[in-house]
């Protein structure tokens, strides 16, 4: 593959009549996904860890059962990579804690640790110095499994949850899906429970030197905040010991009923998977059971139609999250790109449905925002967490669509209000929550995995900044000039911008055009240019456009990686968007879609191009390969059209 330089591009011009037929068999395609009830919704694919994890959550609730188990097994066993490795994303690097979880779920399950597999994965685990240098989550599952020492794991004092809200650190500092998992965590590290593995699954053999004498000391991060957090965890060791807790009955009470009064209506806990089993092991170490009726519900969940668990021929395998609302708006505002009438009937049937889905009551949001309620969220059941981004493309998505007119503009008088009220101060939007921007607890001693706050990004604010545009927004309103200096303070030197939940400078960039052009900015201004540039220099040669996830933290890979169908759908809607419509490099790309078309009207995506967290978690949203090349075809079509189509006043 070539590095920076502008590749030569292979000029094979896809007629007209391509053009239309790929769109329309991209259109059918699309159509042919959609449920009876008007909603798309795929697999989103994540990493073995969370399947792993689901095994240990039943024999920590005791509802383990072999037939699961041993389906559980052929999915880790196929998943695993000929090194004997196990990765966070397809093609990606060995990891060493998703592959310490694999490796005990698999010998829980009856695996036999002699079998070529098991011996394969323990040498990588050893030469990467064991379970001592797994991550904090790892080592919490360990020690409830009885396989590591709490000793070995950051104190969580439960008193955190009786901090007010104004005060340095209150749990509404951060980020929900954090908030959601530190709070039963709390209850757990007090407690430490213990479900002992039969002695047959212990796992003695994935220490260096021995487990009796492993070095529980934790991570450190050499900070002035980081020392702080570090001495704080000594002092509450120290604290442990003492006989007066004068607070600590009255933070486990408030802690637990903080808990239930969070399950939602499918039984989980922010419609995703770490506070959802986090929840279920807290209130199982306090004591309750499957007869315990949020316990049960909470079990229950993961299983079902709408449930979160996959059974496939003789596998199963468990999602961490579902987007069946992500996946309903992106897919309607693709069919519209597409040109399917505002009155076609799957776009009404969707139009409903999204409008039904709207969030009506409050939510943690509004410890921070002072509105009412009335956004989205990304999953069936998430009341207590609607989010920014999906209410902004709901929103794009039900404008225009044929709907009871009195029912429209009320969902979108109020997602509107909504959404306004929650721009934080520096004129972005975070996903769920307003000014959720306290950096330093990335620093505490557990924050070794993902994000612990929720800052605006870019693809979330330029996702509201279009929807905004497009109902009449423009440069000079106020809330529009605040999120013009977020982006543009945000910009990097080379003119591309971060994408925080897609992969990578392509979903920040075809974002954040889109919405520049909607809300009448001048694309020749030389910012703009600079980010139109960065995608022209970045095009394969084979006319599409791809991001290896190692170009979050290596310099070397930024902007580089094999082309997928959806990164080089958001180069092209940049492209569209800067109005480069007869570039080589539009057509190029237009070409490449239609090229790696398949005839059903689809395209394969083994790459992972979402994320949860960069690097740390990556997604594969399975329709994201299918939404994406239809909007981009269908807005070029549009353009051309456009073009050439003199204007009548
Ligand atoms: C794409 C735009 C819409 N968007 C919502 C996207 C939701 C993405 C799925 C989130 O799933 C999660 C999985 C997680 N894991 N671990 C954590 C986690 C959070 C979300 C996690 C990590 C660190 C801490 C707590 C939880 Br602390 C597997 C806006």
């Amino acid at each position: 593959m070539s590095a920076k330089r502008a590749p030569q591009l292979q000029t094979v011009t896809a007629s007209p009549e391509s053009l239309d037929s790929s769109i329309e068999r991209g259109v059918s395609h699309l159509l042919d996904l959609q449920y009876d009830e008007g909603y798309w919704w795929e697999e989103l694919e994540s990493n073995v860890t969370i399947t792993s994890e689901h095994l240990f959550l039943t024999h920590i609730l005791g509802v383990g059962n072999d037939v699961e188990w041993r389906k559980i097994a052929n999915y880790l066993l196929n998943k695993q990579r000929e090194d004997g490795t196990w990765a966070i994303w397809y093609d990606g690097p060995a990891d060493l804690s998703t592959t310490i979880e694999a490796y005990v779920a698999l010998k829980m399950a009856g695996v036999s640790p002699d079998s070529p597999q098991m011996e394969r994965a323990r040498s990588f685990i050893l030469s990467r110095g064991g379970v001592e240098r797994a991550r904090i989550f790892t080592k919490i599952w360990l020690a409830v499994l009885g396989e590591w020492d709490w000793r070995g794991t950051p104190m969580m004092p439960p008193e955190i949850i009786l901090l007010p809200k104004w005060s340095p650190i209150s749990i509404y500092d951060f980020g929900c899906w954090a908030r959601g998992t530190v709070v039963p965590m709390t209850i757990i590290r007090l407690l430490r429970p213990v479900f002992p593995l039969p002695r047959w699954a212990h796992i003695d053999e994935l220490f260096t030197s021995g487990k009796s004498s492993a070095d529980l000391s934790l991570p450190r991060k050499d900070t002035a905040w980081a020392r702080l957090f570090a001495t704080l965890d000594r002092i509450l060791r120290v604290y442990e010991h003492s006989k007066v807790k004068p607070f600590r009955r009255a933070a486990i009470r408030k802690a637990v009923r903080w808990i239930e009064e969070r399950q939602e209506e499918d039984g989980s806990w922010g419609g995703i998977q770490p506070p959802w089993v986090y929840s279920l092991i807290a209130l199982r170490s306090l004591g309750r059971d499957m007869d315990d009726p949020v316990v049960r519900k909470g079990f229950e969940g993961f299983y079902g139609e709408k449930g979160f668990a996959i059974e496939e021929d003789d596998t199963f395998r468990m999602q961490s999250c579902l987007s069946p609302v992500w996946d309903t708006a992106l897919a309607a505002v693709a069919l519209q790109d597409a040109g399917l009438p505002d009155d076609h009937p799957a776009l009404v049937k969707a139009g409903k449905w999204l409008i039904d889905e709207q969030i009506f009551v409050g939510g943690d949001w509004q410890v921070r925002c002072d509105a009412q309620p009335g956004g989205w969220t990304f999953e069936f059941a998430n009341d207590t967490y609607p989010d920014t981004d999906d209410s902004a493309i709901v929103m794009m998505a039900i404008q225009r669509i044929d709907l009871d007119k009195k029912r429209k503009s009320r969902a979108l008088d109020r997602g509107l209000e909504w959404l306004l009220a929650m721009q934080s101060a520096n004129g972005g939007w975070g996903a769920f929550d307003r000014n959720n921007t306290k950096a330093f607890l990335r620093q505490i001693p557990f924050a070794d995995f993902g994000e612990m706050i929720d800052p605006p990004s870019v693809d979330v604010t330029a996702h509201i900044v279009e929807y905004l545009g497009r109902i009449g927004y423009r440069k000079g309103s106020n809330v529009i000039d605040r999120a013009l200096a977020y982006l543009k303070k945000e910009q990097d030197p080379d003119g591309a911008w971060f994408g925080r939940w897609g992969v990578n400078l392509t979903y920040g960039i075809g974002a954040v055009l889109p919405a520049l052009a909607v809300i009448g900015e001048d694309m020749r201004l030389p910012y703009v240019r600079r980010a139109i540039d960065w995608l022209i220099a970045h095009q394969n040669e084979d006319g599409g456009w791809g991001e290896r996830i190692e170009g979050y933290v290596d310099e070397d890979w930024r902007g580089r990686g094999p082309s997928t169908s959806s990164q080089t759908a958001w180069a092209l809607l940049g492209l569209i968007a800067g109005g480069e419509i007869d570039h080589p490099s539009t057509r190029a790309g237009i070409d490449y879609l239609i090229c790696s078309q398949r005839d059903d009207g689809g395209w394969d995506e083994p790459y992972f191009t979402g994320t949860g967290f960069p690097v740390d978690f990556m997604i594969n949203y399975h329709l994201y390969r299918d939404i994406f090349p239809v909007m981009a075809l269908g807005r070029y079509r549009r353009a051309l059209s456009k073009a050439f189509t003199p204007r009548t006043g």
